[in-house]
């Protein structure tokens, strides 16, 4: 990571106005969707501009340090988009949206200009800047800078790094969002990882790990340098610990493209392995997506892929999280009750939704609208011990003020004693270090999970055995203009064509499944999840949601057939 090489430029009123006058706004409405701005790469320069305004005026908002990431996720490499990240480490919150949606549908520059103004304050303007491994990510990150810059802004620049470690940076940068477990660490990433993790597993006594070795499929992208300088950090620490094999990097394959967790768990298919010999042990696996902010599990044998998605993750989180927190109460009967919970989307498989209502009870489930921001507000809001995942792999857990008060408490009722509840009281103070507290981050839950399993001396094909997935399937339906689509809040209705609700709820009637279709927030396409009893009636309901959506929301083309 750079350090500023030159704190608080003088701003260049000059500069900034040439900015504006050099990528002047197109005529299409620029919407911050449910990931920021993401659009095809070509449209983005005159974003990116008054993205480094945006996020001068969050900075001078909060007077502290804020964040852009430039990346498109799990998108193809035509696409690129921007996001901002507030002092929290948290995307930025919906104050902060409707700000940058005003200021990237300003078309006039003086209008915009005068915009600013009552921003304006002594405090100077921080942002960490970071951005994947796209080809035109480069100039499109300088162009925020050179804006930012021309405001008076002084950047941090992380280069090429994952979101999660983005998010991270800007929230060990402002140290009062930190809970007090966790020593501010900007620079630290890679250790605090390593070490919290190298903690984790010594609670747990084993004769050495000899399981096969963990293949990471990094999609091509940024996590592909990051997977393995993280695991240099933890072969320092155990230079006995078994290898984690990172394949797919930047330049190999296409980004995303047949492999990444993005298709794994929409195609249910392996990655291709374009880097990696053909005897590549394939028993133990996780893909990344571009940006190394989800992750999926799976394993092939004799061609046959099992997945273990973000659902699937999330169960495993809650039964150890609740395996542990019970170990502590049953040795300090006198701490408090603390709400553990985990929040889904409609996305998650109906098998994950009532297996977790078995080992939390269903007082423990949320289901939140789809978006990363959503659950992740969602999360804090409703538990103590927040577990959020998205079945697309997007997820952690977030530890609140009334945990760490627990800690505490159960520290002063157990010290000096040797006991199960004393050991769950080291495993769950590790975890807040262990775990990205400012957004879902794949590197982080690769080695939650992967602690986990040892710790409960579980091979992955017994984690994948906790419960069967429901046959599901997704696809997309390209419409006119998805914005005439109009849901419930947590997108599992829809309310607007009135027909298309009815038209779902005969068709679910008719297979005993569950369907929904929603506007994506990242794509210019509609969604369609099918779920039923079998695989050829999930592919006949999500056909059957395609062609009711194609013939009620003017389809482009073709309807899709599943199956
Ligand atoms: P959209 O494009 O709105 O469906 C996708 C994911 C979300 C979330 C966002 C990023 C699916 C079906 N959708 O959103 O879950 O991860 O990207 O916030 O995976
Ligand atoms: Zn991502």
């Amino acid at each position: 990571m750079h350090l500023p090489t030159k704190l608080a430029p003088e701003p260049s009123p000059e500069k900034l106005l040439q900015l504006l006058q050099e990528h002047p706004s197109g005529d299409t409405f620029l919407n911050y969707g449910t990931a920021g701005f993401r659009y095809d790469a070509s449209i983005l320069p005159p974003i990116m501009v008054r993205v480094g305004i945006v996020a001068t005026l969050r900075s001078w908002q909060k007077q502290a340090p804020v964040g852009v990431m430039v990346t498109a996720s799990h998108n193809d490499e035509s696409y690129n988009g921007v996001k901002i990240a507030d002092p929290d480490g948290g995307m930025m919150a919906s104050d902060g949206e409707t700000l940058a949606v005003e200021m990237a549908n300003e078309r006039d520059i003086q209008r915009l200009l005068q915009k600013i103004e009552p921003f304006k304050s002594d405090f100077v303007p921080i942002i960490h800047v970071g951005r994947d491994t796209r080809k035109h990510s480069p100039a499109l990150c300088d162009l925020v800078v050179q804006t930012a810059r021309a405001l008076g802004s002084a950047i941090i620049d992380h280069g090429i790094i994952t979101t999660p470690m983005l998010h991270h940076a800007v929230l060990h940068g402002n140290r009062e969002y930190l809970p007090l477990l966790i020593p501010p660490r900007p620079a630290g990433y890679f250790s605090l990882l390593a070490q919290s993790y190298h903690a984790l597993l010594a609670t747990h006594s084993s004769d050495g790990d000899r399981r096969a070795p963990l293949v990471v499929d990094a999609a091509c992208g940024v996590g592909y340098a990051h997977a393995q300088t993280l695991h240099q950090a933890i072969q320092e620490l155990d230079p006995t610990h078994r290898p984690i094999l990172v394949v797919n990097a930047p330049g190999t394959g296409p980004l995303n493209e047949k492999c990444g967790s993005e298709h794994v768990q929409k195609a249910l298919q392996p990655p291709t392995f374009y880097d990696a010999p053909a005897d590549l042990p394939t028993q133990y696996c996780a893909s990344l997506d571009g940006d190394a902010d989800r992750i999926v599990f799976f394993s092939v044998t004799d061609g046959q892929m099992r997945l273990q998605d973000g659902d699937k993750i999330a169960c495993l989180l809650c039964r150890f999280l609740q395996a542990e927190y019970q170990a502590l109460r049953a040795d300090a009967p006198s701490l408090p009750p603390i709400r553990l919970g985990v929040v889904q989307t409609a996305y998650a498989n109906g098998a994950s939704t009532h297996y977790l209502e078995q080992v939390l009870g269903p007082e423990g489930i949320v289901i939140a609208k789809t978006g990363v921001k959503y659950v992740h507000h969602a999360a804090a809001e409703h538990f103590d011990v927040g577990v959020y995942f998205e079945a697309n792999g997007h997820g952690t857990v977030l530890f609140g003020p009334a945990f760490y008060q627990c800690m505490a408490q159960a520290d002063a009722a157990l010290r000096g004693k040797r006991c199960r509840g004393s050991v769950a009281l080291q495993r769950l103070s590790v975890l807040p270090a262990l775990v990205n507290q400012a957004v879902g981050d794949a590197l982080s839950d690769l080695l939650l999970v992967d602690a986990i399993l040892q710790i409960q001396g579980m091979s992955p094909s017994e984690w994948d055995a906790i419960y069967t997935d429901l046959p599901s399937r997704q696809g997309k339906v390209l419409v006119k203009d998805r914005n005439m689509i109009q849901t419930n809040e947590n997108e599992t209705k829809c309310l607007s064509p009135v027909q298309v609700q009815e038209e779902l709820d005969i068709a679910m009637a008719e297979v005993k499944g569950r369907a929904f279709i929603r506007p994506s927030g990242t794509e210019d396409v509609v969604r369609v999840y099918a779920e039923a009893p079998t695989r050829t009636l999930a592919d006949q309901l999500a056909t059957k949601a395609a062609e009711i959506v194609f013939r009620l929301c003017n389809g482009i083309g073709e309807a899709p057939v599943f199956g």
